[in-house]
């Protein structure tokens, strides 16, 4: 019986150590941003992974740069749906950047897999 209670108030005191270890890690830290939609920067960039662009939605400021680039491990293309722009194949490791000097929408897709879609938009 007296083991258990011991046991017991083991427990209780490594309750109490954790949470007072969580209180103190409780301080305010700055939210970690989600994923960045929207850039006014430059240079945009674009990965080809898993059959997917990521980010598959992109807003730029007009005139900035957006490079694709190729990190699955079969060819993609970028291929504008209104004929806009057109990479070529790329095979992995390659990329391919455009310069958007046009507000608007830009749907593109790749052309080897239609249904890799994506979408920059030029504000
Ligand atoms: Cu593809």
């Amino acid at each position: 019986m007296k083991k258990l209670m011991l046991l017991a108030l083991a427990v209780l005191i490594g309750a109490v150590v954790l949470t007072a270890g969580c209180t103190s890690y409780s301080n305010p830290s700055p939210a970690p941003s989600s994923s960045p939609q929207v850039s006014t920067a430059g240079q945009n960039t674009v990965t080809m992974k898993g059959l997917a662009f990521n980010p598959s939605a992109l807003t730029i400021s007009k005139g900035a740069n957006v490079t694709w680039t190729n990190d699955d491990s079969t060819t993609h293309t970028v291929t504008s749906d209104t004929g806009a722009f057109e990479s070529g194949n790329l095979s992995p490791g390659n990329s391919f950047t455009r310069q958007f000097n046009d507000t608007g929408t830009f749907p593109y897709h790749c052309s080897i897999h239609t249904f890799m879609k994506g979408t920059i938009t030029v504000q």
